[in-house]
Protein backbone atom coordinates (compact mmCIF):
# COMPACT_ATOMS: atom_id res chain seq x y z
CA UNK A 1 0.00 0.00 0.00
CA UNK A 2 1.26 3.34 -0.92
CA UNK A 3 2.47 5.09 2.35
CA UNK A 4 1.19 8.98 2.51
CA UNK A 5 3.44 11.76 4.55
CA UNK A 6 2.34 15.17 5.21
CA UNK A 7 2.77 18.51 7.62
CA UNK A 8 1.41 21.94 8.77
CA UNK A 9 3.62 24.30 10.81
CA UNK A 10 1.76 26.13 13.93
CA UNK A 11 3.25 29.08 12.56
CA UNK A 12 0.22 31.28 11.97
CA UNK A 13 -3.62 30.76 11.88
CA UNK A 14 -4.49 27.62 9.34
CA UNK A 15 -5.73 29.47 5.83
CA UNK A 16 -7.62 29.04 2.34
CA UNK A 17 -4.44 28.12 0.85
CA UNK A 18 -3.48 25.71 3.22
CA UNK A 19 -6.70 24.10 3.28
CA UNK A 20 -6.79 23.70 -0.72
CA UNK A 21 -3.72 23.01 -1.77
CA UNK A 22 -2.68 20.37 0.97
CA UNK A 23 -5.67 19.74 4.22
CA UNK A 24 -8.44 18.69 1.62
CA UNK A 25 -7.17 16.50 -0.50
CA UNK A 26 -5.25 14.64 2.40
CA UNK A 27 -9.05 14.20 4.02
CA UNK A 28 -10.83 13.66 0.92
CA UNK A 29 -8.23 11.63 -1.17
CA UNK A 30 -5.01 10.45 0.61
CA UNK A 31 -6.25 8.77 3.94
CA UNK A 32 -8.76 6.70 2.37
CA UNK A 33 -6.65 5.06 -0.33
CA UNK A 34 -2.63 4.97 1.45
CA UNK A 35 -1.55 4.42 4.69
CA UNK A 36 -1.49 8.23 5.78
CA UNK A 37 0.67 9.90 8.08
CA UNK A 38 -0.10 13.96 8.76
CA UNK A 39 1.37 16.04 11.48
CA UNK A 40 1.78 19.53 12.56
CA UNK A 41 5.63 20.09 12.78
CA UNK A 42 5.84 22.14 15.68
CA UNK A 43 9.87 21.85 15.39
CA UNK A 44 10.03 23.93 12.38
CA UNK A 45 7.63 26.71 13.83
CA UNK A 46 11.03 27.50 16.11
CA UNK A 47 13.18 28.63 13.40
CA UNK A 48 11.82 31.97 13.17
CA UNK A 49 11.45 34.36 16.01
CA UNK A 50 8.27 32.59 17.51
CA UNK A 51 5.97 33.09 21.29
CA UNK A 52 6.18 29.64 23.03
CA UNK A 53 2.72 29.83 24.12
CA UNK A 54 1.88 30.84 20.65
CA UNK A 55 3.10 27.82 18.80
CA UNK A 56 1.15 26.04 21.91
CA UNK A 57 -1.73 27.08 21.04
CA UNK A 58 -1.35 26.63 17.43
CA UNK A 59 -0.29 23.70 17.69
CA UNK A 60 -3.28 22.51 19.48
CA UNK A 61 -5.44 25.04 17.13
CA UNK A 62 -4.18 23.43 14.14
CA UNK A 63 -4.46 19.18 15.00
CA UNK A 64 -7.48 20.33 15.75
CA UNK A 65 -8.54 21.53 12.45
CA UNK A 66 -7.03 18.35 10.86
CA UNK A 67 -9.25 16.61 12.46
CA UNK A 68 -12.33 19.00 11.98
CA UNK A 69 -11.35 18.91 7.59
CA UNK A 70 -12.19 15.48 7.86
CA UNK A 71 -8.75 12.93 9.09
CA UNK A 72 -9.80 9.92 10.37
CA UNK A 73 -7.76 8.86 13.21
CA UNK A 74 -9.29 4.91 12.75
CA UNK A 75 -8.14 6.05 8.56
CA UNK A 76 -4.69 7.52 9.38
CA UNK A 77 -2.30 8.71 12.24
CA UNK A 78 -2.25 12.22 13.31
CA UNK A 79 0.31 13.34 15.71
CA UNK A 80 2.64 16.16 16.44
CA UNK A 81 5.87 16.03 15.67
CA UNK A 82 7.73 16.65 19.17
CA UNK A 83 6.15 13.69 20.37
CA UNK A 84 8.55 11.61 18.10
CA UNK A 85 11.91 11.77 19.13
CA UNK A 86 12.98 9.95 15.43
CA UNK A 87 12.52 13.42 13.41
CA UNK A 88 15.56 14.97 15.28
CA UNK A 89 17.46 11.93 15.19
CA UNK A 90 16.83 11.31 11.93
CA UNK A 91 17.66 14.95 10.57
CA UNK A 92 21.04 14.93 12.57
CA UNK A 93 22.38 12.50 9.75
CA UNK A 94 20.22 13.83 6.98
CA UNK A 95 22.42 17.28 7.55
CA UNK A 96 25.89 14.94 6.91
CA UNK A 97 24.58 13.73 3.74
CA UNK A 98 23.44 17.92 2.53
CA UNK A 99 25.61 20.19 1.88
CA UNK A 100 25.84 24.07 2.90
CA UNK A 101 25.50 25.22 -0.64
CA UNK A 102 21.75 22.73 -1.48
CA UNK A 103 20.59 24.34 1.57
CA UNK A 104 21.46 28.27 0.77
CA UNK A 105 19.91 27.96 -2.70
CA UNK A 106 16.63 27.31 -1.02
CA UNK A 107 14.05 29.84 -2.50
CA UNK A 108 12.19 29.37 1.47
CA UNK A 109 15.06 30.14 3.17
CA UNK A 110 16.33 33.01 0.93
CA UNK A 111 12.69 34.77 1.48
CA UNK A 112 12.46 33.67 4.83
CA UNK A 113 16.23 34.87 6.17
CA UNK A 114 15.81 38.16 3.89
CA UNK A 115 12.11 38.89 5.51
CA UNK A 116 14.17 38.40 9.04
CA UNK A 117 17.25 40.72 8.30
CA UNK A 118 14.63 43.08 7.28
CA UNK A 119 13.00 43.18 10.39
CA UNK A 120 16.16 43.72 11.85
CA UNK A 121 16.38 40.27 13.67
CA UNK A 122 18.88 37.39 13.34
CA UNK A 123 18.57 34.40 11.05
CA UNK A 124 18.57 30.90 13.25
CA UNK A 125 20.84 27.80 11.95
CA UNK A 126 17.49 26.12 12.36
CA UNK A 127 16.18 28.12 8.66
CA UNK A 128 18.98 27.19 7.13
CA UNK A 129 18.79 23.47 7.92
CA UNK A 130 14.72 23.13 8.15
CA UNK A 131 15.25 21.07 4.87
CA UNK A 132 17.09 18.46 6.32
CA UNK A 133 14.23 18.29 9.25
CA UNK A 134 11.53 18.38 6.65
CA UNK A 135 13.81 15.37 4.99
CA UNK A 136 14.35 13.59 8.16
CA UNK A 137 10.21 13.81 8.71
CA UNK A 138 9.37 12.03 5.18
CA UNK A 139 11.90 9.14 4.89
CA UNK A 140 11.57 7.98 8.75
CA UNK A 141 8.23 7.02 7.70
CA UNK A 142 8.94 5.35 3.82
CA UNK A 143 6.42 7.70 2.52
CA UNK A 144 6.07 7.29 -0.94
CA UNK A 145 4.31 10.48 -1.28
CA UNK A 146 4.30 13.42 -0.10
CA UNK A 147 1.13 15.65 -0.91
CA UNK A 148 2.11 19.13 -0.97
CA UNK A 149 0.94 22.59 -2.25
CA UNK A 150 3.61 24.38 -4.79
CA UNK A 151 5.74 26.20 -2.21
CA UNK A 152 6.82 22.55 -0.81
CA UNK A 153 7.91 21.19 -3.78
CA UNK A 154 11.84 22.20 -3.87
CA UNK A 155 11.89 20.64 -0.49
CA UNK A 156 10.77 17.41 -1.38
CA UNK A 157 12.67 17.58 -4.18
CA UNK A 158 15.65 18.13 -2.11
CA UNK A 159 14.52 15.35 0.33
CA UNK A 160 14.88 13.24 -2.85
CA UNK A 161 18.41 14.04 -3.90
CA UNK A 162 19.55 13.49 0.23
CA UNK A 163 17.17 10.16 0.07
CA UNK A 164 19.10 8.82 -3.16
CA UNK A 165 22.83 9.79 -2.15
CA UNK A 166 22.52 8.14 1.20
CA UNK A 167 21.41 4.76 -0.78
CA UNK A 168 24.02 5.28 -2.88
CA UNK A 169 26.91 5.71 -0.44
CA UNK A 170 25.09 3.50 2.28
CA UNK A 171 23.62 1.58 0.80
CA UNK A 172 19.81 1.17 0.05
CA UNK A 173 17.90 2.31 2.83
CA UNK A 174 15.20 5.06 2.36
CA UNK A 175 11.80 5.09 0.10
CA UNK A 176 12.83 8.02 -2.04
CA UNK A 177 9.82 10.01 -2.07
CA UNK A 178 7.37 12.01 -4.54
CA UNK A 179 5.51 15.00 -4.11
CA UNK A 180 2.01 15.19 -5.52
CA UNK A 181 -0.21 18.61 -5.89
CA UNK A 182 -3.33 19.21 -6.39
CA UNK A 183 -4.77 19.58 -9.83
CA UNK A 184 -6.33 23.18 -9.17
CA UNK A 185 -5.32 25.62 -6.26
CA UNK A 186 -1.52 24.53 -5.52
CA UNK A 187 -0.65 27.82 -5.05
CA UNK A 188 -3.74 30.19 -3.45
CA UNK A 189 -2.28 33.67 -3.72
CA UNK A 190 -2.86 36.58 -1.31
CA UNK A 191 -6.09 38.58 -2.17
CA UNK A 192 -4.43 41.85 -1.89
CA UNK A 193 -1.32 40.74 -3.43
CA UNK A 194 -1.90 38.10 -5.65
CA UNK A 195 1.45 37.64 -6.77
CA UNK A 196 2.41 36.71 -3.44
CA UNK A 197 1.41 33.61 -2.12
CA UNK A 198 -1.39 33.13 0.45
CA UNK A 199 0.84 32.63 3.79
CA UNK A 200 -0.37 31.95 7.36
CA UNK A 201 2.91 34.06 8.99
CA UNK A 202 2.25 37.26 6.56
CA UNK A 203 0.78 40.39 8.29
CA UNK A 204 -1.46 41.30 5.90
CA UNK A 205 -5.11 39.90 7.32
CA UNK A 206 -7.31 41.59 4.45
CA UNK A 207 -5.61 39.25 2.05
CA UNK A 208 -5.58 36.14 3.56
CA UNK A 209 -8.78 33.93 4.31
CA UNK A 210 -8.51 31.68 7.65
CA UNK A 211 -10.17 28.70 8.03
CA UNK A 212 -11.57 30.42 11.25
CA UNK A 213 -13.25 33.75 9.68
CA UNK A 214 -16.90 33.95 10.20
CA UNK A 215 -18.99 33.75 6.74
CA UNK A 216 -18.86 37.93 6.77
CA UNK A 217 -15.02 38.39 7.29
CA UNK A 218 -14.74 35.93 4.73
CA UNK A 219 -17.30 37.71 2.67
CA UNK A 220 -15.47 40.92 2.86
CA UNK A 221 -12.49 39.83 2.16
CA UNK A 222 -12.67 38.48 -0.97
CA UNK A 223 -15.66 41.14 -2.12
CA UNK A 224 -12.48 43.90 -1.20
CA UNK A 225 -9.82 41.36 -3.20
CA UNK A 226 -7.59 43.16 -5.23
CA UNK A 227 -8.56 42.59 -8.94
CA UNK A 228 -6.79 43.77 -12.75
CA UNK A 229 -6.88 46.44 -14.95
CA UNK A 230 -9.61 45.93 -17.52
CA UNK A 231 -12.87 44.08 -16.74
CA UNK A 232 -13.59 40.90 -18.27
CA UNK A 233 -12.54 38.13 -16.65
CA UNK A 234 -9.75 35.92 -18.34
CA UNK A 235 -7.97 33.29 -16.85
CA UNK A 236 -4.23 34.23 -17.02
CA UNK A 237 -1.68 34.17 -14.58
CA UNK A 238 0.73 36.51 -15.94
CA UNK A 239 -1.48 39.65 -17.06
CA UNK A 240 -4.55 39.38 -14.75
CA UNK A 241 -3.09 37.07 -11.16
CA UNK A 242 -6.08 39.22 -8.77
CA UNK A 243 -9.18 37.13 -11.34
CA UNK A 244 -7.08 34.40 -11.94
CA UNK A 245 -6.56 33.41 -8.18
CA UNK A 246 -10.34 34.35 -8.00
CA UNK A 247 -11.05 31.50 -10.68
CA UNK A 248 -8.98 29.28 -9.21
CA UNK A 249 -10.38 29.24 -5.85
CA UNK A 250 -13.94 29.09 -6.76
CA UNK A 251 -12.76 25.81 -9.36
CA UNK A 252 -11.47 24.19 -6.40
CA UNK A 253 -14.47 25.03 -4.10
CA UNK A 254 -17.06 23.44 -7.41
CA UNK A 255 -14.53 20.97 -8.55
CA UNK A 256 -14.24 22.30 -11.66
CA UNK A 257 -11.98 24.04 -14.30
CA UNK A 258 -11.03 27.67 -13.84
CA UNK A 259 -10.28 28.16 -17.30
CA UNK A 260 -13.97 27.62 -18.60
CA UNK A 261 -15.30 29.07 -15.61
CA UNK A 262 -13.86 32.18 -16.69
CA UNK A 263 -16.21 32.44 -19.34
CA UNK A 264 -19.11 32.15 -17.47
CA UNK A 265 -18.56 35.58 -15.86
CA UNK A 266 -18.83 39.18 -17.52
CA UNK A 267 -18.00 41.21 -14.10
CA UNK A 268 -15.69 40.84 -11.24
CA UNK A 269 -18.29 41.82 -9.24
CA UNK A 270 -20.10 38.78 -9.88
CA UNK A 271 -16.98 36.25 -9.61
CA UNK A 272 -16.18 37.89 -6.67
CA UNK A 273 -19.38 37.03 -4.80
CA UNK A 274 -19.78 33.32 -6.03
CA UNK A 275 -16.61 32.86 -4.78
CA UNK A 276 -17.40 34.16 -1.44
CA UNK A 277 -20.50 32.17 -1.52
CA UNK A 278 -18.62 29.40 -2.29
CA UNK A 279 -15.96 29.77 0.37
CA UNK A 280 -18.20 30.33 3.37
CA UNK A 281 -20.16 26.81 2.02
CA UNK A 282 -16.72 25.27 1.88
CA UNK A 283 -15.47 26.15 5.05
CA UNK A 284 -18.96 26.05 7.17
CA UNK A 285 -18.94 22.17 8.11
CA UNK A 286 -14.92 22.58 8.64
CA UNK A 287 -16.04 25.22 11.34
CA UNK A 288 -18.60 23.37 13.49
CA UNK A 289 -16.73 20.56 13.31
CA UNK A 290 -13.94 22.44 14.94
CA UNK A 291 -16.37 23.79 16.98
CA UNK A 292 -17.69 20.32 18.57
CA UNK A 293 -14.08 19.24 18.92
CA UNK A 294 -13.30 22.21 21.08
CA UNK A 295 -15.56 20.97 23.22
CA UNK A 296 -14.17 18.16 24.16
CA UNK A 297 -9.91 18.24 24.33
CA UNK A 298 -9.34 15.23 25.71
CA UNK A 299 -10.74 13.79 22.23
CA UNK A 300 -8.08 15.46 20.43
CA UNK A 301 -5.26 15.01 23.07
CA UNK A 302 -6.27 11.03 22.74
CA UNK A 303 -6.08 11.10 19.05
CA UNK A 304 -2.51 12.80 19.36
CA UNK A 305 -1.57 10.26 22.07
CA UNK A 306 -2.44 7.45 19.80
CA UNK A 307 -1.17 8.92 16.73
CA UNK A 308 2.51 9.39 18.32
CA UNK A 309 2.59 5.99 19.74
CA UNK A 310 1.93 4.24 16.06
CA UNK A 311 3.91 6.95 14.28
CA UNK A 312 7.23 6.08 16.55
CA UNK A 313 6.72 1.97 16.18
CA UNK A 314 6.81 2.81 12.01
CA UNK A 315 9.44 5.10 12.63
CA UNK A 316 12.36 3.95 14.92
CA UNK A 317 13.43 0.96 12.81
CA UNK A 318 13.58 3.28 10.01
CA UNK A 319 16.22 5.37 11.82
CA UNK A 320 18.07 2.43 13.34
CA UNK A 321 18.66 1.29 9.78
CA UNK A 322 20.13 4.57 8.68
CA UNK A 323 22.27 4.79 12.09
CA UNK A 324 23.45 1.37 11.19
CA UNK A 325 23.84 2.47 7.81
CA UNK A 326 26.28 5.31 8.14
CA UNK A 327 28.20 3.54 10.87
CA UNK A 328 27.02 4.51 13.89
CA UNK A 329 27.67 1.82 16.75
CA UNK A 330 23.91 0.39 18.02
CA UNK A 331 23.64 0.84 21.52
CA UNK A 332 24.10 -2.59 23.17
N1 LIG B 1 -1.08 29.60 -0.43
C1 LIG B 1 -1.00 28.30 -0.51
N2 LIG B 1 -1.56 27.67 -1.56
C2 LIG B 1 -1.51 26.30 -1.66
N3 LIG B 1 -0.94 25.51 -0.71
C3 LIG B 1 -0.39 26.11 0.34
N4 LIG B 1 0.24 25.63 1.44
C4 LIG B 1 0.62 26.65 2.23
N5 LIG B 1 0.24 27.83 1.69
C5 LIG B 1 -0.38 27.52 0.50
C6 LIG B 1 0.45 24.21 1.69
O1 LIG B 1 -0.01 23.92 3.00
C7 LIG B 1 0.80 22.87 3.56
C8 LIG B 1 1.27 23.26 4.94
O2 LIG B 1 2.02 24.45 4.85
P1 LIG B 1 3.18 24.72 5.90
O3 LIG B 1 2.61 24.77 7.24
O4 LIG B 1 4.29 23.77 5.67
O5 LIG B 1 3.67 26.13 5.56
P2 LIG B 1 4.22 26.78 4.26
O6 LIG B 1 4.22 25.88 3.10
O7 LIG B 1 5.54 27.39 4.57
O8 LIG B 1 3.17 27.89 4.01
P3 LIG B 1 2.53 28.93 4.96
O9 LIG B 1 1.20 28.46 5.39
O10 LIG B 1 2.60 30.19 4.21
O11 LIG B 1 3.42 29.05 6.27
P4 LIG B 1 4.50 30.08 6.64
O12 LIG B 1 3.87 31.44 6.42
O13 LIG B 1 4.81 29.80 8.06
O14 LIG B 1 5.67 29.86 5.73
C9 LIG B 1 1.96 22.66 2.59
O15 LIG B 1 1.68 21.51 1.82
C10 LIG B 1 1.94 23.87 1.73
O16 LIG B 1 2.44 23.63 0.44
Amino acid sequence: MTRVFSGIKPTGHLTLGNYLGAMRRWADVDQHRSEALFCIVDLHALTVDHDPARVRRLSRQGATLLLASGLDPDLCTVFVQSHVDEHARLSYVLECVATDGEMRRMIQYREKSARERERGGSVRLSLLTYPALMAADILAYGADEVPVGDDQRQHVELTRDLAARFNQRYGHTFVVPRATRPQVAARVMNLQDPTSKMGKSDDSGPGIVYLLDEPNVVRKKIMRAMTDSGSDVVYDRETRPGVTNLLEILAACEGSDPEKLSGAYESYGALKKDTAEAVVELLRPVQERHKALCADPGYVDGVLRAGAERARGMARPQVDAAYRAIGLLPAG
